[in-house]
């Protein structure tokens, strides 16, 4: 079946192509036959907190029936851990520094397109709700849907509209987003919930986790109605769904604003009825920027003959995502031999001081590097937080958990983990002699990625305000969500 529509994607490329034309397809030969997309994506959740992941206090029924008619992609990570970068990676296929989408807050350099743009060109009707937070307007030509996340009827009536005409939606939460006030909170006693050991247990940390479960709960309830409609909308067979947690939850050690797992790490599930296998799992290493290549694959292009509109610092204007479907057919469980990640505190709300950090990982060990390790990390949503300010105190008794809290704040140069033995990187092997090698190995392929990037540390981190405001709609870390932004009216269907 597979085989079959490929070859009559690729027999409809290449007559237009034979034509002259460029890869527009806006009356596509066998229309029925092209996929939808619907990428749910979430806000500030940690990859742990889902029933399927394993969090036994957190009740996402909707998830967990999704991630079992589809594939758990349990290695997959984002380039940033703060909302707007991670965005712009994951729509555009490029990685944050030489996107320009580095700092939150952020935008890409002019003239750098998107799967918005590309299947757009393709002849889909492309649209995003809730959450936008990617920038310029023109690097993402999207249909805006609504800012309401809870209001489903224009996500019904666009899925609904023009049937021969393939679609790709965005539905972007704004949970489980800080300040958690939203979801069912009858759900959760903070009395009784486990709190997870790489977080203080106090009353402060269990009211707000509390909080931020009931939001997830509300997330989970988006799912199960998007998931309604596609399945009343009968296009549910020819629909990839793919939901990401996006990046980690804005508790102290909840890993957004830091490179550890829990900020980088993201929990991920594909399905894609008769092709995907449903309730299987795969280990490949796959980051966000995979995704787009991915899905023009899935609709029947080659991505490696995209112009990205932006080119890296050697000239290459290529993605620097590649296409994952082999993965998601389960054909092979090897994909990445190394994931990056960079973090960018100069424009992060309160932030002090500048503390770039970068990491990579292998399957077994993770690098990072902090370029500035001689200032101090700082910044509002962690150090100002109410849960810091509770820990510290109960530090004032505690030198196990003092200790921990001056981590939030001063670090090494270098850190080094097993993740296979210490899964929460608490015990930094940088320093062991027996290491050396791996460390310099890993190091050395951080210099050519950031090289590739170009990405020069400190003189980058402070190119930041440089690079934000015009085109970030989206809210701010620790602030409400944002109220409506007006929708694009005129941007309907062709
Ligand atoms: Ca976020």
């Amino acid at each position: 079946m597979k085989t079959q529509y490929l070859k009559t994607a690729f027999a409809a490329f290449t007559l237009l192509m034979a034509a002259g034309r460029s890869v527009t397809l806006a009356a596509p030969a066998a229309p029925a036959a092209k996929p939808n997309f619907l990428l749910i994506v979430a806000d500030d959740l940690n990859w742990r907190d889902l029933g399927f992941t394993g969090n036994k206090d957190i009740q996402t029924p909707n998830l967990d029936r999704l991630r079992n008619e589809g594939v758990w992609l349990r290695n997959m990570f984002n380039p940033a851990t703060t909302c707007s970068p991670t965005r712009h990676a994951l729509y555009t296929g490029l990685d944050c520094i030489r996107s320009g989408a580095f700092p939150n807050h952020t935008r890409v350099y002019d003239g750098t397109k998107s799967m918005f743009t590309y299947f757009k060109g393709l002849g889909y009707r492309v649209a995003l709700q809730a959450k936008t937070h990617v920038g310029p307007e023109a690097s993402f030509p999207y249909e805006y849907l609504t800012a309401d996340q809870d209001d489903f009827a224009p996500f019904a009536q666009f899925v609904n509209r023009a049937p021969n005409q393939p679609w790709l939606a965005v539905f972007a939460s704004h949970d489980p987003h800080s300040p958690w006030t939203r979801g069912p909170k009858d759900l959760y006693d903070p009395a009784k919930i486990t709190v997870p050991s790489y977080l203080h247990d106090n009353q402060v940390t269990r009211r707000l986790l509390a909080a931020y479960y009931a939001e997830i709960s509300s997330l989970d309830s988006q799912v199960g109605a998007l998931l309604k409609i596609l399945a009343e909308s009968k296009q549910a067979d020819n629909t990839v769904v793919m939901f990401v947690s996006e990046q980690g939850s804005s508790f102290p050690y909840g890993g957004k604003w830091s490179v550890y797992n829990n900020g980088i790490h993201s929990a991920t599930v594909v399905r894609w009825p008769g092709k995907i296998q449903p309730g299987s799992a795969n280990d490949a290493m796959i980051e966000y920027l995979d995704v787009p290549p991915t899905f023009l694959t899935i609709a029947g292009e080659d991505p490696t003959k995209i112009d990205t509109g932006c080119a890296d610092a050697k000239g290459y204007r290529g993605f620097d995502g590649r296409n994952f479907l082999d993965v998601l057919l389960a054909k092979t469980n090897h994909f990445r031999d190394y994931v990056f990640a960079q973090h960018t505190t100069v424009g992060v709300i309160g932030y002090k001081e500048p503390y770039p950090m970068r990491s990579v990982q292998d399957v077994r060990y993770k690098y990072i590097r902090n370029i500035c390790p001689t200032n101090t990390y700082e910044i509002g949503g962690i150090h100002k937080g109410q849960p810091l300010n509770s820990w510290k105190v109960d530090a004032q008794n505690d030198p196990a958990l003092a200790k921990r809290v001056d981590w939030l704040y001063h670090r090494t140069a270098e850190e080094l983990y097993d993740l296979s033995v210490d899964p929460l990187e608490t015990n930094n092997l940088a320093a062991l002699p027996e290491l050396t090698a791996t460390k310099k190995r890993l190091s050395d392929q951080m210099d050519a990625w950031m090289a590739q990037q170009g990405d020069k540390g400190l003189a980058t981190e402070l190119l930041a305000p440089t690079r934000q405001g015009k085109g970030d709609e989206g809210d701010g870390d620790g602030t409400p969500a944002p109220k409506a932004k007006k929708a694009k009216g005129a941007k309907k269907a062709q």
